[in-house]
């Protein structure tokens, strides 16, 4: 069993309280690690390390921090495989997910912020013959960032590469349920030549280390991702003392199903949009709606492909399906199956865990369950269940869709499928959604702005949006 360490001003430090968190394997049930159960002292420490390194960090050059940075993309490249093994060990999802999608991503977070590092110019805006104005980007100065549990690298370098990019230095705060490859990237932010307290992890609970960071006054930005109640917190923290916050929530994804999809392209991808890493994404679609001529032969097909849709050992080559994070996300996940029974819906598919052999018989796994038959208002309908449900239900006309789909508090993102062009883009521009996709899920850009609206966030982060979310802006006039 592996005990975790914080790591600090470039060295790996135990926590200074001695305290220990007991990490589990989902897919097992067993305790495969002990986490710092860090508090205030440790995050002082860690603030202080980053604070101390700001002053030269924001002086280096881009080519230099561009470097570094890449560097780190091509040692976590070099190791792919051993941080696959420990994120799906540490998180429950298949290892080809972890190997073939999610550190890929995680390096090209690197190479990404690299590039637009060395890309970037500055806005100038000339003033008839009178004068000029140039905007400069400056660094904010030490950032906290705080990350959950479902795509734990890639969640965390999504907001390292940009925030050191610009010339922040950073103090990170993983979730406490996984935060084996964020201790593991320590070591390759040394190899890489990332000076010392440039950026720093802190492992523990949201409670103690989270919340020392969010309130702490020399950490005058916090990047979040996480849930919606958490955020509430953060952001009334963070208020009174005007730090700049970026939230990234939850969602309740509609997928609008026209009777003119391409079915061929739209099942496969609608169950991955249902239940890929076990439905434990923000951007996962949870309600299916179906125009209803089609409905009958859109749930047989639907259901067929769910069966194909295989859950067991992540480590398996095969398995499509891992297990869920923790003993009490199955539980609440479980509990909204159970509120979806009592509230007169008919659970076509799942509900129940598979039979799975030796060790794996302790895991935290769950079949894909599919549930019709709920009004609109239902908690399951409303509420982020964030597992592998989802609920099916009709609408009769374009307008009935939109409807549905924006009758909910989160905004996050939406699939539209249809064959009609202009259909397609009248029903994007009503959806209040930050995300819209047509005919596909989850087709990444980095470039673009990625955010939500109403309850599931704040901001956008992305590309040049992240640039500017991670700096100051600094106008300077000069009159000729
Ligand atoms: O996340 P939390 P939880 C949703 C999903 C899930 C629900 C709750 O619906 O069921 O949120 O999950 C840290 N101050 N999403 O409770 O608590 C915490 O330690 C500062 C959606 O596990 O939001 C972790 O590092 N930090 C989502 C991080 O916040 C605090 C991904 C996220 O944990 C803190 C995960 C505090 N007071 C869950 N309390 C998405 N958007 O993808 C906790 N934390």
């Amino acid at each position: 069993m592996k005990t975790l360490s914080n790591f600090i001003g470039g060295e790996y430090c135990p926590p200074i309280s001695g305290k220990y968190l007991d990490s589990f394997n989902p897919s097992t049930g067993k305790v495969h690690c002990l986490v710092p159960d860090s508090d205030n002292a440790d995050v002082e420490r860690a603030v202080a390390s980053a604070h101390t390194a700001f002053a030269k960090w924001r002086k280096t050059t881009r080519k230099q921090r561009a470097a570094i940075l890449n560097r780190v993309a091509d040692l976590l490249e070099e190791r792919i495989d051993e941080f696959a093994l420990a994120e799906s060990q540490d998180q429950g999802k298949p290892l080809s997910l972890a190997k073939d999608i999610e550190m890929p991503r995680a390096i090209d977070n690197f190479r990404f912020f690299a590039a637009c590092l060395l890309n970037q110019g500055a806005h100038a805006y000339e003033m008839d013959g009178e004068g000029i104005n140039y905007t400069n980007r400056l660094p904010v100065g030490v950032t906290g960032l705080i990350s959950p549990w479902n795509l734990p690298l890639y969640l965390i370098t999504w907001k390292i590469a940009p925030s050191l990019a610009v010339g922040n230095t950073a103090v990170c705060k993983p979730s406490e349920l996984t935060s084996l490859t964020a201790y593991m990237l320590a070591e390759v932010l040394n190899e890489a030549g990332v000076p010392p307290g440039v950026c720093n992890i802190v492992l523990g609970t949201g409670a103690k280390a989270g919340a020392a960071l969010t309130a702490h006054e020399k950490v005058p930005l916090i990047s979040f991702t996480g849930g919606t109640a958490t955020a509430s917190s953060i952001a009334s923290t963070a208020a009174p003392l005007f730090k700049k916050v970026g939230l990234e929530l939850g969602g309740k994804n509609p997928n609008i199903i026209f009777a003119d999809a391409d079915f061929d392209k739209c099942i496969p991808t609608t169950v991955r949009s249902s239940f890929q890493n076990q439905g434990e994404i923000c951007l996962c679609g949870s309600r299916i709606l179906v125009e209803e001529s089609v409905y009958d032969i859109f749930v047989e097909r639907f259901l067929v492909a769910v069966k194909d849709f295989k859950v067991g050992d992540p480590l398996n080559e095969g398995t499509n399906m891992g297990a869920l994070v923790s003993a009490e996300h199955l539980n609440k996940v479980r509990s909204y199956i159970q509120m979806a029974v009592d509230s007169g819906g008919k659970v076509l598919c799942g509900g129940d865990s598979p039979k799975l052999d030796g060790e794996l018989q302790g895991g935290y796994f769950l079949n894909p369950t599919v549930v019709t038959g709920l009004n609109d208002d239902c908690r399951v309908l409303q509420e982020e269940i964030f597992g592998p449900v989802v609920t099916i239900s009709t609408f009769k006309t374009m307008d009935e869709a939109i409807a549905k789909a924006n009758n909910v508090r989160y905004g996050l993102s939406a699939s539209i499928w249809t064959q009609d062009i202009s259909k397609a883009h009248r029903t994007a521009q009503q959806l209040d959604t930050a995300t819209v996709w047509i005919n596909t899920w989850m087709r990444r850009d980095l470039r673009v702005p990625f955010g939500g609206m109403k309850d599931s966030g704040l901001g956008r982060e992305g590309g040049e949006f992240s640039l500017d979310f991670y700096s100051e802006l600094k106008n300077i006039c000069v009159h000729f």
